[in-house]
């Protein structure tokens, strides 16, 4: 079994399938397709099939060279869409990128989109294939949630009939390509054999470091990563929150503290979103025992959610500072995405706060330059706001004339969610101007110290 499929590898001659075809799955296929190999990826949208298949990208935002790798790939016929399984029958690698998100009351993962395909290749799965799990998932989930669907649905013994590995993603919106290329990866095999093979895989399209693991420790070191840098960022939000509460300015802090060695404080802001950050910590604390009680990463969690609440609160206080009741107010909200230069809106913090000011009565409207249904004109979004919340630092928004953005107002409330401008810049075009973590308390405005 070993040496047919190291052969397919190294001779790149291995049929590959790539279940899912998102930010994770598209940017692989491809570069297993441009490193020599045939490679078919299934998708469930018709629609979007269609799309790749004509050689259009479907993924919008700025990724560098995707769009034109995509088009070279199924132009020369190494990469092509279907939404059918019956190509996993011939496959000698199945990779599986599909989202892993967690219960927004239980946080815990239902799997439904890993299930569905588990099952789905397991009816199609052929002796000495290797399956590969780029999803992020919780510790012990190879273990109790994939080897068992794999086995019963395909009626094949792990290790013996076929291999499976973890290598989790480490893919980021506006660098997926560089990404899969650049950044060193864990290698998790259910048995040494698999994770040595996945490793020769891999190195066609990795340059980096490729270290081979048991399944346990990969799934554990990609979902800690993120936990660590949730936590990193939840206390930057804590330190934001204290500056405010004692009319000090957490960036110019921030800027001292990490002059200090081996300091390295985040970036405090409206709020974490995406399809990693905000549920890695859950997927890592999953299936902990109840021996177990996790304090820090469900705190960080609670922290870093509270951060849109926290500017819509901003926003509340300053509009009722000049007299204008939130359920009176027009608001403009700039930004949808979760990241900058992005148009991925997945656990927007955009999406809360946009929620909390419509609760309590505002009319919110919304502008985002890579959000389709918010890409409307920037002058006609805040005409005749109340307030304007910038919510994601894009580059068009740290281009804007924020004099002429002015005169378009009803009032000069700015909140500024992510530090896009300096308080003395937006004040002296006329702003009255509230930035996360930036007390204004001991300048004189609202109730001073
Ligand atoms: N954010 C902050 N403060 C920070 C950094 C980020 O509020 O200091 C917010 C962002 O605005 C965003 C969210 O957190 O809403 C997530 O931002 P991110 O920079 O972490 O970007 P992601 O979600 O694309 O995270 C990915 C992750 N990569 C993978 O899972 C493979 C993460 O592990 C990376 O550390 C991160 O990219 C990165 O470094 O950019």
């Amino acid at each position: 079994m070993k040496d047919d499929l190291l052969a397919a590898i190294e001779s790149k001659t291995a049929n590959v399938v790539v279940l899912g075809l998102g930010y994770v799955g598209l940017p692989v296929a491809c570069l297993f397709a441009e490193a020599g190999f045939p490679v078919v990826g299934i998708r469930r949208s018709q629609d979007k099939v269609d799309m790749i298949n004509r050689g259009e990208c479907p993924i919008e935002g700025k990724e560098p060279g995707l769009a034109e790798l995509l088009q070279q790939v199924v132009a020369t016929g190494q990469l092509r869409a279907t939404t059918n399984y019956a190509p996993c029958q011939e496959a000698q690698v199945v990779l599986i990128a599909v989202e892993t998100p967690v219960d927004p009351v239980t946080k815990k993962p239902g799997y439904q989109a890993l299930r569905g395909a588990l099952a789905d290749l397991g009816n199609n799965l052929s002796l000495g294939t290797m399956v590969i799990i780029e999803s992020t998932i919780a510790p012990g989930t190879m273990r109790g949630v994939v080897q068992p669907i794999l086995e019963e649905t395909s009626g094949l013994r792990v290790n013996e009939d076929f291999y499976l590995v973890n290598c989790p993603e480490r893919v980021m919106p506006g660098k997926l390509l560089a990404n899969i290329r650049g950044c060193h990866r864990v290698v998790g095999g259910m048995s040494p054999e698999a994770a040595e093979l996945a490793a020769k895989f891999y190195r066609h399209v990795v340059q980096a470091d490729l270290d081979p693991v048991d399944c346990l420790t990969a799934e554990l070191v990609k979902t800690m990563e993120n936990a660590y840098r949730d936590v990193q960022i939840a206390f930057a939000n804590e330190m934001a929150l204290l500056c405010e509460d004692m009319g000090a300015d957490v960036w110019q802090i921030r800027e001292l503290v990490n002059k200090s060695p081996y300091r390295d404080v985040h970036l405090p802001g409206a709020g974490v979103g995406g399809h990693c950050i905000p549920k890695d910590p859950w997927l890592l604390i999953a299936n902990a025992n109840d021996d177990f009680e996790p304090r820090l990463v469900p705190a960080a969690r609670a922290i870093n959610d509270g951060m849109p609440l926290h500017t819509a609160n901003l926003t509340v206080e300053a509009l009722r500072e000049i007299g204008v009741a939130i359920k009176d107010a027009r608001v403009a909200v700039l930004g949808y995405a979760y990241l900058e230069n992005s148009d991925d809106t997945r656990n927007s913090p955009s999406e809360v706060l946009v929620a909390r000011l419509r609760e309590l009565g505002a009319e919110v409207v919304i502008h985002d330059p890579y959000v389709p249904e918010y890409q409307g004109g920037l002058e006609e979004c805040v005409q005749a706001c109340d307030a304007v919340v910038l919510m994601v630092a894009h580059d068009g928004y740290r281009a804007m004339d924020l004099s002429e953005l002015r005169m378009q107002v009803a009032q000069p409330i700015l909140i500024d969610g992510r530090h896009v401008f300096p308080a003395e810049r937006a004040r002296a075009a006329g702003w009255d101007y509230r930035g996360v973590g930036q007390g204004y308390k001991r300048i004189g405005v609202g109730r001073g110290l």
